[in-house]
């Protein structure tokens, strides 16, 4: 199966980051802050975060922010967003940078898209999600705010998504999803609430992602993708059944995603490789415990270390 390409990863996210006018940075124009926050938390899983000029990005993110609502966009004018604000914080807190950040603008933007039944919208147009409920509480946490909504009500929407095959959906009766599942799973870890989760019935289904090739599929009959090996990895490690998959085969399929000569990690062997795959894949291995990565934390999506310095100042 081969080692991580650990430094032609690093070489592939720094040259994706320079080249601002090519086919992919195009179709990723308005996803620039989301995919800045997985490029880079990346490097820094690798140990390479040096390697990027901090103020230069810093200075690119705050300039993302929308200085009325106090949410940002994905890039520079353009609207803001839930998802786009967590990238955001996520990507200041990597470089121990919140000093330059107002702290209580932001966390009133995103407390300020709480509905009435506990739900949240994406942004002013309206969507509910959970993935919104788990940016937002993802968020509010990090910024030590969470006291800005109302957590229960907010806890009680995720539970109503919940199906009785164990996971979760993205409203009330949706279908079960691999990537909704970390969103609530992530949501109620993040607020003490996984007594609501049936670890052994959720688990059973997660595990059941596994596929013959190793690899982990979002939902019943689908293909795998490397992607998988973040949203439902992280879920088993936040109820504790990790060791419930084929740990090793997992390991060697992510690593047959990888892009050899020129770096990057793809969704399935021998497909073309971009800063997502790449991000899920050195992410899911962290989880694996590969050696030489640094660890990630499964709820909040930053590595460990950072995580033990935003909450214990380590
Ligand atoms: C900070 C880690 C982090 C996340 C932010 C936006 C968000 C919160 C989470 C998104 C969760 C989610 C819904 C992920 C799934 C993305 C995906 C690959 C969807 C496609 O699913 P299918 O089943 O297609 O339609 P596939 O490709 O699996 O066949
Ligand atoms: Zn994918």
């Amino acid at each position: 199966m081969g080692e991580l390409e650990a430094e032609k990863h690093v070489q592939y996210i720094l040259s994706v980051e320079k080249r601002k006018d090519d086919f992919e940075s195009l179709l990723m124009e308005h996803l620039r802050i989301n995919g800045a926050y997985w490029g880079l938390t990346t490097l820094d899983l690798l140990r390479k975060i040096e390697a990027v000029d901090s103020d230069e990005v810093v200075s690119w993110v705050m300039s993302c922010q929308d200085q009325d609502c106090g949410g940002f966009g994905g890039n520079v004018g353009h609207d803001a967003h839930l998802h786009y604000t967590l990238s955001a914080v996520q990507i200041l807190l990597l470089f121990d940078r919140l000093d330059i950040l107002d702290i209580d603008k932001v966390s009133d933007y995103v407390a300020g898209l709480q509905n009435e039944d506990g739900s949240f919208s994406g942004d002013i147009w309206g969507e509910v999600d959970t993935r919104f409920s788990y940016c937002a509480i993802c968020c509010l946490s990090l910024l030590h705010r969470l006291d800005k909504i109302n957590a229960e009500k907010a806890v009680d929407y995720i539970v109503s998504c919940k199906n009785l095959d164990g996971g979760f959906g993205s409203i009330p009766g949706g279908e079960s999803h691999s990537g909704q599942i970390f969103c609530c799973v992530g949501a109620l870890a993040i607020t003490g609430s996984l007594h609501h989760v049936d670890r052994d019935l959720l688990g059973w289904w997660l595990c059941e992602r596994q596929c013959k090739d190793g690899g982990l599929n979002g939902r019943p009959e689908k293909l795998a993708d490397v992607c998988y090996s973040w949203w439902v990895l992280s879920s088993l490690t936040m109820i504790d059944r990790v060791h419930w998959i084929d740990r090793e085969k997992l390991a060697a399929f992510i690593l047959n995603c990888q892009d050899r000569e020129n770096g990057g990690i793809s969704d399935r062997p021998d497909n073309a490789v971009d800063v997502f795959h790449t991000y899920f894949g050195v992410a899911g291995l962290s989880l694996l415990e590969y050696p030489g990565l640094k660890p990630i934390d499964p709820a909040y999506a930053l590595p460990v270390d950072v995580v033990n310095r935003i909450f214990f100042g380590k």
